[in-house]
């Protein structure tokens, strides 16, 4: 555990096209933050490195909508991102930015050596543009459907629906996201890199060097990346945003953002090194160290095809050790979107929960989309805090400090001969750092929570079965080495905990007037908080989260549903005119489900059978995906009961239910506002 080496952790340079919400907290950069703070304990030697991302056609987009520069745009969210990261204790030893000098240098050296060692094809080719808006499309600039999967909302760059990289070319009927027209081609020069030389590389280092131990939902999309077959890349853009192409005959055209942003890790380093009067070098050269990408699953393929062939075609740089990506995290079922408002902003968070940093951090570590997609629902975040960290951690840690303070004015007390429960749970105690660290070292940052949960629960259970409150009375000796052994577990938990909760470790530690151990001393040392030692008053850490405060963030959301479903609400044109004759001849009836199943093999298909005042009748509805069976029996609804019988899947279906649609998009009965209409009675 304790083996020296050299770490350079790297987060995903966020956008700075908006602010970060929780998503990209728990995506990346709380995952790296856990892993960086441990290394840092353990005793390596570290450097966590970010920046924002300032280039890409995001940016100028953003900022043609708001009406102003790309540069107020850049210093606005950088600024605000910055902070955001620096209030969730984020524990970058740099942040740097793209648009830094340092960046624009590093960048452009990197593209020359290339250019220089004739790493790039150069090529004249026919490529979208936009005749009204006389721009070249690509990325974020045209949209089209992706020969894929069929997504008619996929992007010139990527499609966000199946993960497929694409060339704008690619794309299915393209359109310009700048005006709408309809692009013609025209013929520009672009420089290449021409991924499909370094297929057999990316199979030797990753397909067969990481087989084991990268997580398998990021093997998977490289192996499939590599087995579809690599085509060139385009490196350059046709932009007037970005970093110039640094070669004669580019004028007007800029690096792709992609490839200058992961050189931003690069120069961030440098920033910092420059700073700290440190040598970078070894940071990014020497096969010494750990190179690790913390990122989503969205930017595996730059982290683990594109930026790797970029290193290697350099030469001299070491390739990432691991890209432990995650999937994506939702917020109350729905998929996080910043344009849809659909996010709990960190910035807004911090608001209404000014010092709960750590249950935030917690929430998103506990459930984090390691392997899956995972949803992030107000309800688990409030039992999150109450039911875990206010109950077991804290309260922990609330009765060894009250007591100490009782029974001794705040100092450790002396223990005697330790019972076999004492021995118990002291070795129990000193197995935890490696439990943890196992955990940690793999990516599972999970499970990683849970175990740190398990030592404030080791400290309450003890303190449970020993009741040092009872044996006060009687057996003065017992209590103070009860009291003492507690104290050794609150010690081992300021320290353990500093991963993930920092603040509150922080705090544990000034309670408990210690600056915390190392990581494997807690293993070995048999003394974590010595007899004599004066500790401080109580201060609670952690405070439980009422219904009302859950309740009002449901609110917030509810309201921003209503919103969005009033923004893209879209009145259909009324239908042609038509006659009473004609309206007469549909007989609509209130009828009642009175049974209800899934129709075998299809998905969204009931057989339901209703009382129509009529008869009793079969009819099959589309309607599996909005009703379970169960929820709709007994029911009320508008039936069309003479429209012909038709077989659907071999089921006849006599007659047809009436639905319309509520502003989320959710198909709903019309049915009547009265309880007491009958089946049968006719709707005119
Ligand atoms: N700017 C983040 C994103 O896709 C992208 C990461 C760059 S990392 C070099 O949201
Ligand atoms: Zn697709």
């Amino acid at each position: 555990m304790s083996t020296k080496g050299r770490y350079t952790i790297t987060a995903a340079l966020p956008y700075t096209n908006g602010p970060i919400h929780i998503g990209h907290l728990a995506g990346v950069y709380v995952p790296a933050d856990i892993y960086s703070r441990y290394l840092r304990i353990t005793g390596k030697d570290v450097i966590f490195i970010c920046g924002s991302d300032e280039h890409g056609a995001a940016i100028p987009m953003r900022a043609k909508k708001e009406g102003v520069s790309p540069q107020v745009i850049i210093d606005k969210y950088h600024a605000i991102i910055k902070k955001s990261f620096e209030d969730f204790g984020i524990s970058f030893d740099n942040y740097s930015r793209t648009s830094a000098p340092i960046h624009h240098e590093t960048a452009s050296e990197f593209f020359k050596k290339l250019y220089e060692d004739d790493k790039f094809i150069e090529e004249t080719s026919e490529q979208l543009y936009d005749p009204e808006a006389n721009q070249f499309l690509a990325d974020r600039f045209v949209t089209g459907t992706c020969p894929k999967c069929g997504n008619e909302e996929a992007y010139g760059d990527q499609c966000e629906n199946c993960g497929s990289s694409l060339n704008a070319t690619d794309l299915i009927n393209p359109k310009s996201t700048i005006s709408g027209a309809e692009p013609i081609t025209k013929q520009t020069k672009h420089w290449f890199l021409p991924l499909d030389q370094y297929e057999s590389f990316l199979r030797e280092w990753v397909l067969e060097g990481h087989k084991k131990d990268w997580k398998t939902n990021v093997y998977g999309q490289i192996k499939s990346w590599v087995d579809d077959g690599l085509r060139p890349r385009a490196v350059t853009r046709d932009l007037d945003w970005g970093i110039p192409v640094p070669v004669e005959g580019a004028e007007g055209k800029v690096l792709y953002v992609w490839f200058d942003a992961p050189i931003g890790y690069i120069s961030s380093t440098k920033e910092w090194a420059e700073r700290e009067g440190k040598d970078w070098e070894p940071y990014w050269k020497d096969s010494n160290t750990k190179l690790v990408h913390f990122i989503g699953k969205d930017n595996i393929v730059f982290h683990c095809i594109i930026f790797p062939s970029m290193l290697k075609a350099e030469g001299s740089y070491i390739l990432p050790e691991n890209v432990p990506a995650n999937e994506f995290l939702n917020l109350e079922g729905n998929k996080l979107s910043t344009s849809k408002n659909w996010a709990v902003w960190l910035h807004e968070y911090l608001e209404e929960f000014p010092d709960k940093q750590d249950v935030l951090r917690y929430a998103l570590t506990a459930n984090a989309p390691e392997t899956k997609d995972n949803d992030f629902t107000w309800k688990d975040y409030q039992a999150r805090n109450n039911n875990e960290l206010v109950a077991i951690f804290g309260n922990f840690i609330n009765r060894v400090v009250v007591l100490t303070n009782k029974y001794y004015d705040g100092v450790v007390p002396t223990p005697s001969t330790f019972s076999e429960i004492d021995e118990q749970t002291l070795t129990e105690l000193k197995a935890y750092p490696a439990v943890i660290s196992s955990s940690i070292e793999r990516y599972r940052f999970r499970e990683a929570s849970q175990e740190l949960l398990n030592v404030a629960r080791l400290g309450n259970k003890y303190l449970a079965d020993e009741e040092p409150w009872k044996t006060i009375k009687t057996d003065e000796k017992r209590t103070e080495t009860v009291m003492y052994v507690a104290l050794q577990i609150a010690s081992a938990l300021a320290t353990l905990s500093e991963p993930f909760l920092p603040f509150t470790s922080t705090k544990l530690k000034s309670i408990l007037g210690h600056s915390g151990l190392k990581w494997e001393e807690i293993a070995i040392k048999d003394i974590l908080l010595p007899e004599g030692h004066q500790i401080g008053k109580g201060e609670l850490l952690f405070s439980k989260i009422e219904d009302a405060e859950i309740q009002h963030q449901l609110d917030k959301l509810e309201a921003t549903k209503k919103a969005n479903a009033a923004e893209n609400k879209v009145i259909e044109p009324q239908k042609e005119a038509t006659t009473f004759e004609d309206f007469t001849k549909l007989d609509i009836r209130i009828g009642t489900i009175i049974e209800a199943e899934k129709m075998p093999k299809a998905k969204k298909l009931l057989v339901l059978k209703v009382d129509t005042g009529i008869n009793t009748r079969t009819i099959v509805s589309g309607i599996a995906e909005y009703f379970t069976p169960e929820e709709i029996i007994g029911k009320k609804v508008t039936v069309l009961v003479n429209l012909a019988p038709r077989k659907l899947r071999g089921v006849e279906s006599e007659g047809m239910i009436l639905m319309t649609e509520n502003p989320e998009g959710k198909i709903v009965f019309l049915n009547p506002d009265e309880d007491n209409v009958n089946p049968g009675a006719i709707v005119s």
